[in-house]
C-alpha cells in the first residue's frame, strides 16, 4: 500500500517537474508503458487472492487513472506554454513598411504615354505605325527627301555624323523621322497612311532643345488627298489630343525641301492664366509643320506623282507632352530623376485611355 502511495507521490512530482512534452512522454512510458511501474503493479493482480485483488485492484486502477489525468493536465499546460513562447518569438513588426510592388511603384514616362495617346487617335483615323533605324544613311535622311547635295538646309539640321567610312560615306543619327516614311514608300504600295513616332537627334542643347528629342510625323499617299484632307486630319487630332471641342488653326507659308506647298500651323490659345488653354483666347501657338509631299520625293521612292499625291506633317512629341501635362523644362524629361517621374509619370493601371477620356 505504502509502496503505491510513494509511487503516486513520486510520479505526480515528476509530472509536475516535466519541463516539456518530450520529458512528459518519457514519464508516461515509465509509468503506463508495457513495462511501466503501474503496469507492473497491474500484472501482480493476477497472482493475488480474490480478496486482495478486490481491495488492491481498484487502488491500482485508481492510481492509473489519476496518473493518466495528471499527465493530460500537465500536457495541456506545457502545450499552452509552448504556444505562448512561440507567439512571443514569432511576432510580426506591423510598423515595417510594405515591400513595394512594381505596379504601384513603376511609372510610365510622359513621352511613352503621349506616344500611346497619339497612336490611339491616329489609329482611329486609319493610320498604321511605322518605325525605322536611329542610325541612318545620308540618302534616307537627306537625299531621298529632296535636300540637294550641298544645300544649306542640310547644315540647318545640326547633324551628328559618324566618322567617314573608307568610301567617304558617313552614317548619321537621323535628324527627323522622315527616313521612316521614305522606307515605307519603298516597301508599300499606295494608298499609304502611317505615323512615325520616334527618337531624333540634333546637335543642339538649351532649355527648349535636347540633343535627343522625339518627333511624330505622318504621311498619307493616295489619289485624292488634298490640303483640305490634311487640315481635317490635323484638326481631329488636335481636338482629341488636347480634349477640346474645337480648335482654330492658322496656316502660315513655310519651306521644307520635302513638301510643296509647305506650312507652319499655329493654334489659337489663351496664355493669360497659369495654364495654357486651347480653342479660345487671343494668342497663337506654333504646333506643327506640314505640306503636300514634293513630287521629287514621291518619284525618288518609286511613286508616280502623276498618279499619286499626298500630304505629310511633323510635330515635336516632347513639346506637345509639355503643353498637355504642364511641364516646363524639357531637360527634366531625360534626367532620369525618380522624384520627377513620380510626380509626372503615369501609374501603369491608371493610364488615360481614349475611351475613358484621354486624361482619365
Ligand atoms: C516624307 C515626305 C514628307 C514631314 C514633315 C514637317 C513638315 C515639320 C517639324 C515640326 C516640328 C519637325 O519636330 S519638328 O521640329 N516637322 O515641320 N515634317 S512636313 O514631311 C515628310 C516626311 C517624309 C517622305
Amino acid at each position: 500500500m505504502s509502496d503505491l502511495t510513494s509511487l503516486e507521490t513520486d510520479l505526480l512530482a515528476q509530472i509536475e517537474a516535466a519541463s516539456d512534452e518530450t520529458a512528459l512522454e518519457a514519464i508516461r512510458i515509465a509509468a503506463l508503458g508495457k513495462k511501466g511501474s503501474i503496469s507492473e503493479q497491474l500484472k501482480l493482480l493476477g497472482s493475488m487472492s480474490p480478496e486482495d485483488r478486490k481491495t488492491i485492484g481498484p487502488i491500482i486502477n485508481g492510481l492509473k487513472d489519476k496518473i493518466g489525468d495528471a499527465l493530460t493536465a500537465r500536457r495541456e499546460v506545457l502545450k499552452d506554454a509552448a504556444l505562448t513562447a512561440r507567439l512571443a518569438r514569432e511576432t510580426v513588426d506591423i510598423t515595417l513598411p510594405l515591400r513595394p510592388n512594381p505596379t504601384s511603384e513603376g511609372r510610365i514616362h510622359p513621352i511613352a504615354q503621349v506616344i500611346d495617346e497619339l497612336t490611339a487617335i491616329f489609329a482611329d483615323m486609319g493610320f498604321g505605325v511605322a518605325e525605322g533605324p536611329d542610325v541612318e544613311t545620308d540618302y534616307y535622311n537627306f537625299t531621298a527627301l529632296n535636300f540637294p547635295i550641298g544645300h544649306p538646309a542640310r547644315e540647318m539640321h545640326d547633324t551628328f555624323f559618324f566618322n567617314p567610312k573608307e568610301d567617304g560615306s558617313r552614317l548619321l543619327l537621323r535628324t527627323h523621322t522622315s527616313p521612316v516614311q521614305v522606307r515605307t514608300m519603298q516597301a508599300q504600295k499606295p494608298p499609304i497612311r502611317v505615323i512615325c513616332p520616334g527618337r531624333t537627334y540634333r546637335c543642339d542643347s538649351d532649355q527648349t532643345h535636347t540633343p535627343m528629342f522625339h518627333q511624330v510625323e505622318g504621311l498619307v499617299i493616295d489619289k485624292t488627298s488634298t490640303i483640305g484632307t490634311l487640315k481635317w486630319v490635323l484638326e481631329e487630332f488636335l481636338k482629341a489630343f488636347f480634349e477640346v471641342p474645337s480648335v482654330e488653326m492658322r496656316f502660315r507659308p513655310s519651306f521644307f525641301p520635302f513638301t510643296e506647298p509647305s506650312y507652319e500651323c499655329d493654334i489659337r490659345c489663351d496664355r493669360s492664366g497659369p495654364e495654357i488653354k486651347f480653342g479660345e483666347g487671343n494668342d497663337w501657338l506654333e504646333i506643327l509643320g506640314c505640306g503636300m509631299v514634293h513630287p521629287n520625293v514621291l518619284r525618288m521612292s518609286g511613286i508616280d506623282p502623276a498618279e499619286y499625291q499626298g500630304f505629310a506633317f511633323g510635330m515635336g512629341i516632347d513639346r506637345i507632352a509639355m503643353l498637355k501635362y504642364g511641364m516646363n523644362d524639357l531637360r527634366a524629361f531625360f534626367d532620369a530623376d525618380v522624384r520627377w517621374i513620380k510626380q509626372y509619370g503615369f501609374r501603369p493601371l491608371e493610364v488615360p485611355t481614349l475611351f475613358g477620356g484621354v486624361s482619365g
